[in-house]
């Protein structure tokens, strides 16, 4: 899978140098490219963004600039990724199918957002795109989000997390995952036990008891 992440602010991405995700580039699994979009910028000032048409706070981004770093890496098989405050909401369901493509864009921008006519002209011109948000708040830009996204899509790729036997138990329950608590050594902590049956070796029993535990526990975080 290729992801590529185009934004004013590249340095955002270093992180995906790091750890499972680090370790999958060098394996080759995935590939990463991140683009500057002031690269793209057509006058001498390198500018980006332009006053809002119909007037109002705050400035939007222009859509020749993100179309020429758009159209530097889109390809017949590329899902166009644009972060917007207002998106779908992006949830593990939204992962599974992201995990299943194999070229990811995320358009990441700041200020009051892109040019619409943007995400209009690649939907007309028969490419896959999506308007995502990572949740009900606001952030500064997109950057943030597209690395959520990222995250939560590459550890679905073969190869990428250490031990596929964590995915497998995810896709269990009926909305998407079971979440049961975890201990470790020592046993007795601070004077807080470790539930015995954890301890007993009983497979059987420690699956019902993670089913419950899981279960109340989804229950009084809601
Ligand atoms: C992309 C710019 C900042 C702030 C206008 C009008 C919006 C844009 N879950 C998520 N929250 N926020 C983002 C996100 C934010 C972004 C961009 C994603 C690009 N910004 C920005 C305010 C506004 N506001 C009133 O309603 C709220 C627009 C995001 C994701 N993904």
């Amino acid at each position: 899978m290729k992801l590529d992440f185009i934004s004013i602010f590249p340095e955002f991405f270093e992180p995906l140098k790091l750890s499972l995700i680090g370790k999958a580039r060098d394996k080759s699994i995935i590939e990463i490219g991140v683009h500057d979009l002031r690269d793209q910028a057509i006058n001498v000032h390198r500018q980006v963004d332009d006053t809002p048409y119909g007037g109002g706070a705050g400035m939007v981004m222009m859509p020749e600039v993100w179309g020429k770093a758009i159209d530097k890496v889109i390809t017949q098989e590329s899902e166009l990724i644009i972060l917007t405050p207002a998106g779908q909401l992006f949830n593990q369901r939204m992962a599974e199918e992201l995990s299943n493509s194999a070229h990811l864009i995320f358009a990441c921008g700041r200020y009051e957002g892109i040019d619409d006519r943007v995400r209009q002209y690649y939907l007309n011109e028969g490419f896959k795109v999506r308007e995502v948000s990572i949740g009900d708040y606001v952030l500064n830009g997109g950057e943030v989000a597209a690395i959520v996204i990222a995250e939560a899509v590459s550890r679905l790729i073969p190869g990428v997390l250490g031990n596929p036997e964590s995915i497998v138990d995810e896709s269990h329950s009926e909305d998407g995952y079971i979440e049961y608590p975890a201990f470790t050594k020592p046993a007795e902590w601070r004077g807080i036990k470790v539930p015995e049956v954890l301890l007993s070796g009983n497979h059987a029993e420690i699956a019902k008891w993670r089913k419950s535990a899981g279960e109340s526990r989804a229950n009084h975080n809601q």
